[in-house]
């Protein structure tokens, strides 16, 4: 794990962003953990997060891409601040480059369309997201990046929950990673919130997240 990643869940933990706790998932497993990226919500925590994205991408040659895509809503803001980040690390590559969201309602007056920003169209297009549990989220966005007719370059989340698929036994990122061949990235996994809350919380609750990656975890 790099510094900028340690201190982001470390961040993420002291803002109450990750909690420990129970939780019912979107995709109806309980969780003794969740991530709520919603709460980057101070200029602080946005900054943390821009730019462990940004520094991510850097450091990662394999993504190539002409656009960010932030699907609404969480991802909205995320792609924003990388983009304002990777244009301020590296004007020269970013400063010209554009992103887009989807709008969750179809609007048919005014500029219309199902998307606001750059056009996907004939694009490589980045996805940025926050979490991936069981894949249903990024499944939405890929239909986005087909309908714009772009095309998928890869995808940057905060947190790869290392999950299976609801009806699977391998995980989505996987599945992505198999049938478009591009990279997927995330900024820390559950293996990495693992390692670091080890001997910091009780071991009941390291106990209780170990039961969980038992029922859950994706096979390799
Ligand atoms: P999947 O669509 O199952 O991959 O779940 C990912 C989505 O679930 C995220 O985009 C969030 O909306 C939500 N989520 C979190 O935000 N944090 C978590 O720790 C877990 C989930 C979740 O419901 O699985």
């Amino acid at each position: 794990m790099k510094d900028h990643q340690a201190r982001l869940i470390e961040l993420s933990y002291a803002n109450n962003i990750l909690t420990f706790g129970d939780y019912t998932l979107k995709s109806g497993r309980k969780s003794p953990y969740f991530f709520n990226s919603g709460l980057f919500k101070s200029g602080s925590t946005l900054a943390a997060v821009a730019y462990s994205f940004a520094q991510t991408i850097i450091d990662s040659p394999e993504l190539e891409f002409d656009i960010i895509l932030g699907p609404a809503y969480k991802g909205i803001s995320l792609a924003a601040i990388t983009l304002v980040k990777l244009a301020e690390l590296k004007p020269e590559k970013y400063g010209d480059m554009e992103y887009a969201y989807n709008r969750k309602e179809k609007k048919d007056h005014g500029e219309g369309g199902n998307t606001v920003g750059g056009s996907l169209k004939g694009k490589r297009v980045l996805i940025l997201d926050d979490v991936i549990t069981a894949g249903t989220a990024i499944r939405e966005s890929l239909s986005i990046i087909e309908v714009e007719q772009g095309i998928l370059a890869g995808v940057v989340i905060i947190l790869d929950r290392q999950e299976r698929m609801v009806d699977f036994e391998h995980s989505m990122i996987d599945q992505v990673k198999k049938d478009f061949g591009v990279p997927i990235i995330s900024l820390f996994t559950l293996n990495d919130i693992v390692q670091y809350f080890t001997g910091k919380l009780p071991d009941e609750d390291i106990k209780k997240i170990q039961d969980y990656i038992a029922l859950y975890k994706a096979k390799p």
